[in-house]
């Protein structure tokens, strides 16, 4: 028999978190339930008080979603994970379990707009004070630090900038700091990029994207590295309460068996189409981190073990040209989210960033004109071919 630990990151993908169960079944059970029986009083005192191992109450625990939770924490190489409703309830979770008041946080500007609303306008409700850098300039990240810094919060790639950050060189400014470094692992998946073992402390993601892989459901997930902290992390989960639901947890698990061959697709379909996007009359830029030109290309060579599903591309004619193109695809749809089996295109100005508004958007170098491609898994040919007539009218 194969050592389990020892196998290969695409057999993991369709092995991870399977246990034994009643009846044999190869794949984990549906739990669906919102609490557990009790043999007796003693027994239930005895789960409350954490003497025995079991389940009480599906926001405390559920087999279907700890099995979920343990195949994600195998691929990302963490020690434990927490499932979550939503990437945004992962992403709270994580900064209200490591921030306390008078902290402070330190901020990609490539981050999601709504992490960037959060961190700036919620937390500072709560007197957590925050400062947004450009990461890929790993200086502005050390000079950043505070005697109060607590937590440095990457998303790399960025969204929708695609720009990197040095995930190592940037866990020791954190480890110097005695900060936590958290980072959004969304765009990449841990197929691509395990930011624990680059010396993150945290990895998280919005599994509504490449972990789940099909559009079909909204749900996060954060791991951690170790006991200490999954504890503290769970009881904040517990009592902020943004949980995954069984049965979503059963579907990410099964769209993970097929994350590692999604993924190469995903990449194989981008290299493809970036380069004839790169070399179309209409376009003015491409970045892509499968491409040469992009600007940080030997850290993803380093950083990544392939360039993933995310392209940004600007048009020549900007904003209008750009609202043309979109509005003329027809295979391709126009919608936001990624990471799914299926072609998306968005406008991040006036869809996913505009809660920023549009100085902080400059600042985060999204122009008006950026449009976001996430490449499915479909026959290149077909999305190029769409991209073509699209492009046409733009
Ligand atoms: N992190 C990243 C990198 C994201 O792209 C998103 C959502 C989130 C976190 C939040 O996850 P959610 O709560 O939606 O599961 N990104 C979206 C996007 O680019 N378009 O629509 C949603």
């Amino acid at each position: 028999m194969t050592d389990k630990q020892n196998i290969k990151f695409d057999s993991k993908c369709v092995h991870a978190g399977i246990g034994d169960y009643e009846f044999g079944p190869v794949v984990p059970p549906i739990y669906q339930t919102s609490t557990f029986k009790f043999k007796s009083t003693a027994h239930g005192a005895a789960l409350f008080k954490g003497e025995e191992e079991g389940y009480i109450y599906s926001r405390m625990g559920n087999p279907t979603v700890e099995a979920m939770e343990n195949a994600i924490a195998e691929l990302e190489g963490g020690h434990k994970a927490l499932g979550c409703a939503s990437g945004m309830a992962a992403i709270s979770t994580t900064l209200f379990s490591l921030l306390s008041a008078g902290d402070h946080v330190i901020c990609t500007k490539a981050s999601y707009g709504p992490t960037t609303t959060l961190i700036n306008n919620l937390l500072a409700k709560y007197n957590i004070e925050s400062t947004l850098v450009n990461s890929a300039d790993v200086e502005e990240v050390k000079k950043a630090v505070k005697a109060n810094t607590k937590v440095i919060y990457i998303e790399t790639p960025g969204n929708p900038t695609l720009e990197l950050t040095d995930l190592k060189a940037v866990a020791e400014i954190a480890k110097k700091a005695s900060a936590e470094l958290v980072v959004d692992n969304t765009f990449m998946s841990p197929a691509l990029q395990q930011p624990i073992k680059l010396g993150a402390d945290v990895s998280l993601h919005s599994m509504t994207k490449f972990l789940n892989g099909h559009a079909d459901l909204v749900a996060g997930v954060i791991v951690v590295k170790d006991e200490d902290t999954y504890i503290k992390f769970r009881k904040t989960l517990n009592q902020l309460g943004g949980v995954i639901d069984p049965f979503n947890a059963f579907l990410v698990h099964r769209g993970l068996k097929t994350l590692a061959i999604r993924m190469e697709k995903h990449s194989y379909n981008s290299i493809i189409i970036a380069n004839y996007l790169e070399n179309h009359p209409k376009v003015k830029s491409v970045t892509y981190p499968g491409l040469e030109s992009h600007p940080q290309y030997s850290l993803a060579e380093k950083q990544h073990s392939g360039p993933g599903g995310m392209i940004s591309f600007e048009l020549k004619g900007g904003f209008s040209s750009g609202e043309n193109a979109m509005n003329n695809v027809k295979f391709c749809q126009l919608a936001v989210s990624l990471g799914g089996v299926e072609t998306l295109v968005q406008h991040p100005a006036s869809m996913t960033h505009l809660s920023m508004g549009k100085e902080k958007r400059e600042s985060a170098g999204i122009t008006e004109g950026l449009v976001r491609l996430s490449v499915g898994i479909e026959n290149h040919e077909d999305i190029i071919n769409d991209l073509e007539q699209a492009l046409e009218k733009a």
